[in-house]
């Protein structure tokens, strides 16, 4: 028998259509349970790979209003729908250390309390930016049966031989197999498989496979609205937010061959994408060309001109991501110059961009190196610089980061080959 528990409270009319029994019931507040013969330090060690994910925070002063939420840009939470802080409330988001206040948010407009619907998803706006986390990002492609996946959640521990057993509002993450029910095509599930044990395969009548991962666990109460998360390339992306349990067995809450049922993301892209855009955002990628290294937290400003001029409208200064992205918010409209530098490299002008309550979105920008003093000019004073500290390593007392172009940690051959290169160009 198979109890389906919306993990905040009763839901009425969930179909069962695959399984056996659905019973609907209220849950107590368990959430990530893991193999007995797997210590705890595991499940925790594993969520500090999951930096973006806090605790979500309804404000309803009730015993359950810790719940769990991922960071998804850098003032926007996902969560689960029926997370919806009640009226009046005072809803917080903590990550990185800090808590923010959330001011306003928006659930699914499909949202329904028939959890197997899926759609049980909402994005929280904070008061403020989160600037030491960086957000998740999500997967645009479905995620498909037998896929390892983990999931992460702020709600108690416990094993699946006793069921959750504390409470203690840290993060864990499990790790778990994605099994698909194609007659519920916005959900996916998993159930909490036991070592050498095939009968708590719970979901083996849509193919689940018996064999426990090596951090194999489920979900429940406080975990409620955290993410599901597969490595794509060594990123982790979000394809599902915990949305509720159910029980095989109808008793302990966690214990093997209870399961997690998840609202898929990937269907609900275009919701989530339209309530995490701020009006006036501008975002895009800038290349630092020739550099070895990532730009991660390199500093680039951006000068917004009046078109064709040099009447500076604003100045804003924000960190490269690792792939080079940046992105801004302004309270500045219609035709605009943005001019783009980060120190050691010519600027570049983007003319005319138009900037709407919309973007622009992808408004990207490949800047020379070379400009060791920064005077927008590659030439004989950067050359100066370069031959002085030339054959030095990062560490020796001659070092000059600033001539060392391509960041590789010797001021050497290459980057004289980069500066000969673009020696006597003028930046805009
Ligand atoms: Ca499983
Ligand atoms: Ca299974
Ligand atoms: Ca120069
Ligand atoms: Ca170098």
């Amino acid at each position: 028998m198979i109890h389906f528990r919306p993990i905040w409270h009763i839901v009425l009319g969930v179909r069962a259509l695959v399984f056996p029994c659905l019973i609907l019931a209220a849950a107590v507040a368990p959430a990530i349970t893991r193999r007995d013969d797997v210590p705890d330090a595991h499940y925790l060690l594993a969520a500090t790979a999951h930096p973006s994910v806090g605790l979500f925070n309804t404000g309803s002063g009730t015993g359950d209003a810790v719940r769990t939420g991922t960071l998804i840009g850098d003032k926007f939470v996902l969560t689960a729908g029926h997370n919806l802080p009640p009226v009046g409330s005072s809803p917080t988001f903590t990550v990185g250390g800090q808590t923010y206040n959330v001011i306003s948010w928006s659930r699914h407009p499909s949202y329904t309390t028939q959890v197997l619907q899926g759609s049980d998803l909402l994005v929280a706006r904070l008061g403020q930016r989160v600037l030491n986390v960086a957000p998740s990002k999500l997967h645009t492609v479905p995620v498909m049966a037998g896929t390892e996946m983990v999931l992460v959640g702020s709600g108690g521990s416990g094993t699946g031989t006793q069921g959750v057993t504390l409470y203690d509002q840290r993060l864990r993450s499990a790790s778990n197999v994605v099994d698909v029910d194609p007659a519920y095509a916005n959900v996916f599930l998993c159930d909490f498989d036991a070592p050498n044990d095939p009968s708590k395969n719970s979901l083996s009548s849509i193919g689940s496979a018996a064999e426990p991962t090596t951090r194999e666990g489920t979900s429940a109460a406080g975990d409620s609205g955290g993410p599901a998360l597969v490595s794509i390339n060594g990123e982790w992306r979000i394809v599902g937010v915990i949305s509720a349990i159910f029980q095989f067995d109808g008793s302990l809450a966690g214990s093997y061959s209870d399961g997690t049922l998840f609202s898929r993301t990937q269907p609900a892209l275009s919701f989530i994408r339209d309530r995490a855009w701020e009006t006036g955002r501008v975002d895009g990628i800038v290349t630092l060309e020739d550099l070895t290294i990532v730009p991660t937290g390199r500093m680039l400003t951006v000068q917004l001109l009046v078109p064709g001029t040099e009447t500076l409208l604003e100045t804003v200064t924000v960190p490269l991501a690792a792939d080079g992205g940046y992105s801004f918010v302004t309270s500045r409209r219609g035709a605009t110059d943005l001019r783009f530098s980060v120190a050691g490299y010519l600027r570049k002008r983007a003319t005319n961009a138009n900037i709407t309550n919309n973007g622009p979105s992808g408004l990207n920008a490949s800047l020379t190196a070379g400009d060791v003093n920064n005077d927008n000019e590659i030439g004989p004073a950067d050359f100066s610089a370069l031959s002085a500290a030339f054959g030095t390593f990062d560490g020796d007392a001659g070092y000059v980061q600033a001539a060392d172009l391509n960041r590789d940690g010797e001021i050497g051959p290459l980057d004289f080959a980069i500066l000969a290169g673009n020696f006597g160009e003028f930046g805009d």
